[in-house]
């Protein structure tokens, strides 16, 4: 989930939660009962049968060809869309803007934890005041030609289940902002009318481009399959009063 609305983590709630960290320490030292013995290995194949596997994750393409629309908007140097990067300046921006929802078509959950406690995979945002995953999604526009018209920028992103991707995938395993993830069928969906969700295409000139959206790049959630982290979509860009 996009955090960019300056959500706090508070307000995402903390239900569903499992402390693992509080199990890990009840089970370490003294003797152990049977029973408590038991119930650890069978905690223990369960959690190895759900991560059997690798996730494996993809932008919809579909969903980003049909979600594109141009929208001028002031930006003010007080936002964090400016602070954050999301623009190249401030005042009156166009702004091509889309959903991007990434889903997790492997046979294992993306699983990634509290951010907290993962520096290799978050960096703190001073102006939102939590989190950002390192791996996240990559938005460039490109010329026909495959060359780059607007720089890869990086969105920030809170790893959850927001809804079923393949309709007969199981339950969700309750990821959220505390303990991100994604389960195996399910995607992360960040709508359009989020902050940042958009590429800053002011002063680009009239035309046909190509919008690329990459989740994952830099490779630090293991997946099965790499090579399909991309979608396309194609964009018109044209002058007239709504653009
Ligand atoms: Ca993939
Ligand atoms: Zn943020």
């Amino acid at each position: 989930m996009n955090l960019c609305k300056g959500i706090s983590l508070r307000n995402r709630g903390f239900d569903g939660v499992i402390d693992i960290g509080a199990f890990e320490r009840g089970s370490k030292g003294g003797s152990m009962s049977p029973l408590i013995l038991v119930l650890i290995l069978a905690f223990a194949v369960s959690v190895t049968y759900a991560q059997s596997g690798l996730p494996d994750l993809i932008v919809d393409s579909s969903r980003l060809q049909s979600s594109i629309f141009l929208k001028t908007e002031i930006i003010r140097s007080s936002g964090c869309a400016y602070a954050e990067g999301c623009v190249a300046g401030t005042g009156k921006r166009k702004l091509l803007k889309f959903d991007t929802a990434i889903a997790n078509i492997g046979t294992a959950d993306v699983v990634l934890g509290n951010p907290a406690s993962h520096p290799e995979l978050y960096e703190w945002s001073a102006c939102h005041g939590h989190y950002h995953l390192k791996a996240a999604t990559i938005y460039e526009l490109l010329s026909l030609d495959m060359t780059t018209v607007v720089a890869g920028r990086k969105n920030a992103f809170c790893f959850l289940d927001g809804s079923r991707y393949d309709p007969n995938a199981g339950p969700s395993s309750g990821y959220n902002c505390s303990n991100q993830g994604i389960t195996s069928g399910w995607q992360d969906v960040y709508f359009h009318s989020l902050d940042c969700q958009w590429i800053d295409v002011t002063g680009v000139p009239t035309g046909n481009y190509i919008l690329k959206v990459t989740v994952n790049q830099n490779g630090l959630i293991g997946e099965s399959n790499y090579s399909n982290n991309s979608a396309f979509a194609n964009v018109k860009i044209a002058q007239g009063k709504k653009n």
